[in-house]
């Protein structure tokens, strides 16, 4: 895995050389009303005129509102939670939210005031939910049924872990996980196991994660995982702990059903099981995001507009199609490459006559992947990066 992060890095060096409040806790927005499903209170401070709140625990940002710059603003960002986000209270003083570390050679409890004083660094990372492009699948697989905007791309700003893990003299041997736990109550009369949100990675993700209390430069919201949210970048959202109370090198994968049973990919109609992949790294993906689909446009030059993202290998190019993908042409990168684990902005101006059309793009990365066609049909419809099913249809008048 080390060899790993290092490709990663090089990838990274290659593509720079390449390319160019809280509104309170009862309050819902109005707008969020006027849809029909409100906000969920815990996230009531968002901007809901550029969300699609599926339901309290879902909340998507419309294809409209990722936008043409880089990063995706707190207010827009999608929101997921598995369970009930823990009470507001939490985020009275955030300094003395405590987060106990095991696996290691002195295992103990640190608070996050004693984590800030261990390392600083941010990252621009793409969050998506496993599940992102579900909506897209034809076999009705339970949950949010999200289009494109179960993703965005923000600044995270934290403790790297590997500076905690030396701060507690190593990783204990035969840990082959780091294993992160959420802080969520267990409502009564439940196992805990069943919904307890607790996932492990490979253990020495830590040399890339990030304990992170900031999110866009503002601390990090509850609805977004304050005080404290464990950060693995390059890997699908789940794996993103928020509200993070425990994190501990284990010799074994969690035994929570969040990781044995759920988030594997498995044929549709069969059950999940531990020996099925799992959701780690993030596949190469790309879509457009403008023109959107939610409008009409005007007849003459436009600019089509997307992000293009990977968890494994950077974007080396992307190419866009306006004719439902029978003939291509290569675009250019619109924004600034911020890291081995953000989004890529790409542009190509087109002409458009009156007419319909479906545009779409695919992206290629630096291993020589090509974004594919078609999304991999499985029983809870993740890791959709087919670029078909992922195209905007424009009526141009
Ligand atoms: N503690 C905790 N962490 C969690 C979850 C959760 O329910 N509880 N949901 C996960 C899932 S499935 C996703 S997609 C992301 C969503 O992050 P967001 O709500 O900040 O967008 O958080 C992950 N981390
Ligand atoms: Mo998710």
């Amino acid at each position: 895995m080390t060899t790993k992060i290092d490709t990663r890095r090089r990838q990274f060096l290659a593509a720079s050389a390449a390319g160019g409040a809280a509104a309170g806790l009862a309050g819902f927005a109005p707008s969020a009303l006027a849809q029909g499903k409100p906000l969920p209170p815990v996230a009531a401070w968002k901007d809901a005129s550029r969300l699609i709140v599926y339901s309290a625990s879902g909340v998507e940002t419309k294809r409209s509102a990722l936008g043409e710059g880089v990063i995706t603003d707190n207010d827009v960002l999608f929101l997921r939670n598995n369970l009930g986000a823990p009470s507001e209270s939490i985020m009275a003083n955030p300094d003395a939210w405590s987060v106990e570390f095991d696996g290691v050679t002195n295992a103990r409890a640190m608070t996050v005031g004693e984590l800030k004083t261990l390392g600083l660094e941010t990252v621009a990372m793409v969050l998506q939910c496993s599940g992102n492009g579900r909506g897209f699948f034809a076999h009705k697989a339970s949950g949010s049924q999200w289009k494109v905007g179960a993703a965005g791309c923000s600044m995270w700003t934290g403790v790297p872990m590997k500076a905690v893990v030396e701060a507690l003299g190593g990783v204990r041997q035969g840990m082959r996980y780091m294993t992160s736990t959420g802080g969520e109550t267990i409502p009564p009369g439940v196992e805990p196991k069943k919904v307890m949100v607790e996932r492990s990675v490979p253990w020495n993700m830590m040399e890339r994660a990030i304990l992170a209390w900031e999110l866009n430069g503002e601390a990090l919201p509850l609805a977004h995982g304050g005080p404290v949210r464990m950060i693995v970048p390059g890997y699908y959202g789940v794996n993103n702990v928020k509200y993070v109370k425990r994190v501990a090198f284990t010799a074994d994968e969690t035994g929570a059903n969040i990781q044995a049973s759920g988030y594997r990919v498995r044929p549709i109609g069969q059950k999940g099981a531990p020996t099925q992949s799992t959701m780690w790294d993030m596949n190469l993906k790309s879509f457009v995001t403008s023109p959107s689909g939610e409008g009409p446009v005007r007849a003459g030059m436009v600019q089509v507009n997307g992000v293009a993202f990977s968890g494994t290998s950077a974007v080396k190019a992307v190419e866009v199609s306006i004719d439902g993908g029978a003939t291509w042409k290569p675009a250019s990168f619109s924004g600034p490459l911020l890291g081995p684990y953000a989004w890529r902005r790409f542009v190509l101006p087109v002409r458009l006559a009156a007419g319909t059309y479906s545009i779409t793009s695919r992206a290629i990365a630096y291993d020589g992947q090509v974004q594919p066609e078609l999304r991999v049909e499985n029983e809870r419809a993740y890791a959709h990066n087919g670029w078909r099913d992922h195209a905007v249809k424009v009526t141009v008048a």
